[in-house]
């Protein structure tokens, strides 16, 4: 097992560099050559990524529904990205979810830094992922939070300002846990599996969830970093809500970054392993701020992960050994956002 006791280096918060009003941004979030965004979006601006109304599979019309359930597995297997909209989340609670987290990012530095987090369970204000010493860092701080299970809230890791954050953020995640279910559903379905297949290996009721907000400060030289580093999600699905208003959420297509547009009130569904785990990377932007909520809907922690045995076949053989979500996370929480290569590495190791 790998020790996860403190950070390797001082804490440096981003949005403090950020408001220092330097031209220059410290040597450390510098990326190599390789790594650096090209802020002329060569993708054509017509493309993006699926848009599915979720609708279609409860309005009562079958051939509808059976249409949605096409969408989504073409977009699975096809994109590993779509955005959803009619989820079933109330257009304020998507709103309120996110600018009651921004609210709280421009509390004083004394409020935020009363939750600072460890790399124990990362729960809290952070500003790094990963335990590389000397790493190069992204330009992002983020707040960590455990919804599921219950029994590993931290109670004192929610944030006490702004006052209804907790009511909110509660409210938000027990409505993307209800469309993480339906989700599920779908999925199985759309594989030949039991309807509720997926939902029962994920650990039926006991499935685990957890938020990452992330705050990405302006940034003097977006050519230069990343707000995110290029990564695959190690969770069974993310629900990301994104900035409306600031796009900076780029996947890979090929040999090409495609900036995401979101739409208003849509949220943005990463299938993972079931289907394609996409890499995706974020940029910064040089006037504006940017928020955005990546709701990580997970198996049970303890449960051992590998693929449907009806899934497997000769042609189709398990392609990484089977291990519990707990241990694959704790590998890449040493790691950090290093994309695929997390996995390569894994595979090297059993
Ligand atoms: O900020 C975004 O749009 C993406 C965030 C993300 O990929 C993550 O938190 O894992």
């Amino acid at each position: 097992m790998i020790g996860l006791c403190d950070w390797p280096e001082p804490v440096v918060r981003v949005q403090s560099l950020s408001e220092s009003g330097k031209r220059t941004i410290p040597d450390r979030y510098i990326k190599p050559p390789s790594d650096r965004p090209s802020l002329i979006n060569s993708s054509p601006p017509d493309i993006n990524i699926p848009l599915i109304d979720l609708s279609g599979l409860t309005n009562g019309d079958l051939a509808v529904r059976e249409s949605t359930l096409k969408e989504i597995s073409d977009a699975c297997r096809e994109w590993g990205f779509f955005q959803v909209i009619n989820h079933g989340l109330k257009p304020e609670l998507v709103d309120g979810a996110r600018e009651i987290w921004r609210e709280f990012f421009h509390e004083s530095m004394e409020v935020k830094q009363r939750y600072a987090n460890s790399p124990k369970t990362y729960e809290g204000y952070g500003s790094r992922l990963g335990l590389q010493k000397g790493s190069i860092l992204d330009w992002c701080d983020y707040y960590f939070l455990h919804y599921l299970p219950s029994s590993l809230k931290d109670h004192n890791k929610w944030p006490d300002k702004p006052s209804s954050l907790r009511e909110v953020v509660e409210e938000y995640s027990k409505e993307i846990v209800k469309l993480g279910n339906v989700l599920l559903e779908v999925f199985s379905i759309n594989l030949g599996l039991k309807h509720d297949y997926l939902q029962n290996v994920f650990g039926g009721g006991d499935v685990g969830a957890c938020l990452r907000v992330n705050f990405y400060p302006k940034c003097p030289q977006p050519d230069l970093a990343l707000g995110l580093s290029s990564h695959s999600d190690p969770g069974g699905l993310t629900f990301l809500l994104p900035d409306e208003d600031v796009s900076g959420l780029q996947i890979r297509r090929g040999e090409e970054w495609i900036t995401v547009k979101p739409v208003r009130h849509g949220i943005i569904v990463i299938s993972n392993a079931i289907y394609k785990s996409v890499e995706h990377r974020v940029i910064v932007n040089p006037n504006k701020e940017r928020v955005s909520l990546a709701y990580f809907y997970n198996p049970k922690a303890d449960l051992l992960i590998h693929p449907a045995p009806e899934l497997i076949t000769p042609e189709t053989p398990s392609r990484y050994p089977s291990m519990t979500f707990d241990d694959y996370r704790l590998f890449i929480r040493t790691k950090g956002p290093q994309g695929k290569s997390q996995v390569e590495s894994l595979k090297s190791q059993s």
